[in-house]
């Protein structure tokens, strides 16, 4: 059942199918959420183990490797990270309970624009946003978990350390993912996370896909650039992400026990271009929900984000004007998130 029989009762009105559609067809899906193909298998992926123990010419080989991959495609899978794999499961595992309580119980920690933190349950169809999804967000700062964790897991101190546990384990990924990114593209003058406070500035997105009817006209997550520094995506084993490079969707294929990297709008503009944000979107299939863990690390709301000057020079000029991070998240909220080039308005 897909959410919409769900929620007539509290909307007050029947909710059909239709209510989804993807209006445009242009933004349809076309690649379903299983059809790999050659290029599912060329996006990079990177062995951190190996990385971690390389040294001299053979450190420099991989990152040049690293350098030429994350350029060309600003989506990666890491494997032998080191990210404890129980935590992982049982996050995971908890993620999925969140989604399988009944509604009555999830309502109870709905956010809407008057809740003041992003802590809690969100849902597609109550915010009309045409996205056949139901999410859990709050920030890696355990003073906000407890804001939704309370209303669900009033005395669940357990819950609340799992998911501090499992925040500080994706900075800590996030971290060393952008020091070798600066590592490899050679920046000394300055650094990606200048403007990132940890805890505060990480955001943990957990997204359910219940099946649906309609796949080939409704989508999970419409096509977008993620606003931030980097994100992290956990996916399970169903499918769904879909990548578009070159004018061509690529579906990602899902790889046990990995994580998919992507690069956000502000690196791009910190990398000056030279690290692409691009456009991705969630397909949805008939037969299976589909569980996905997104955590972004955001700057400050107020930080200056620029083209770091190590990557600026006569052949490289500033591709972007100094911004301060929530133009970005203002304009593309003003897109509606429909994953056209923020990034544009900030060109120079
Ligand atoms: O669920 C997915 O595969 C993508 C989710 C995503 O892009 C997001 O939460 O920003
Ligand atoms: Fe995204």
């Amino acid at each position: 059942m897909g959410i919409a029989a769900n929620l007539d009762a509290i909307l007050g009105e029947s909710l059909t199918i239709e209510d989804y559609y993807v209006t445009d067809p242009s933004d349809r899906p076309t690649v379903p959420h299983n059809a790999y193909d050659d290029a599912s298998d060329t996006i990079p992926c990177l062995h951190l183990a190996r990385i971690r123990a390389s040294s001299g010419e053979d450190r420099k080989r991989m990152l040049e490797e690293v350098r030429d991959a994350v350029c060309e495609w600003g989506f990666f899978r890491v494997v032998a990270h080191g990210v404890d794999e129980k935590l992982v499961d049982d996050t995971v595992a908890w993620a999925r309970g969140i989604f399988d309580m009944d509604l009555e119980t999830k309502l109870k920690s709905l956010v809407d624009d008057s809740s003041g933190s992003p802590a809690g349950y969100h849902c597609g169809v109550v915010k009309r946003n045409k996205s056949w999804q139901e999410s859990f967000h709050s920030w890696a700062d355990p003073s906000d978990f407890k804001i939704a964790a309370e209303k669900l897991w009033p005395s669940s101190e357990e819950i609340k350390e799992m998911h501090y546990k499992f925040s500080m384990a994706m900075e800590e990924l996030a971290l060393e993912i952008l020091q070798l990114l600066e590592e490899a593209l050679g920046v000394t003058s300055g650094d990606f996370t200048r403007h990132w406070e940890r805890l505060k500035r990480t955001f943990v997105r957990f997204n359910w896909y219940p099946p649906c009817e309609e796949p080939g006209l409704v989508l999970g997550a419409g096509s977008h650039t993620d606003p931030d520094i980097i994100t992290i995506l956990l996916q399970d084993e169903v499918g769904g992400l879909q990548i578009l490079k070159d004018s061509k969707w690529i579906a990602c294929k899902p790889l046990h026990g990995s994580f998919v990297i992507n690069v956000g709008d502000c690196l791009q503009v910190l990398s000056n271009d030279f690290l692409p944000s691009l456009q991705h979107r969630a397909v949805l299939n008939k037969e299976k929900a589909r569980l996905s863990v997104a955590t972004f690390v955001f700057p400050k709301v107020d930080a200056t984000i620029e083209p770091l000057s190590d990557l600026v020079d006569e052949d490289h000029p500033a591709a972007f004007r100094r911004l301060v991070f929530k133009e970005i998240t203002n304009a593309a909220k003003e897109m509606k998130f429909k994953g056209k080039e923020v990034l544009s308005l900030f060109r120079v």
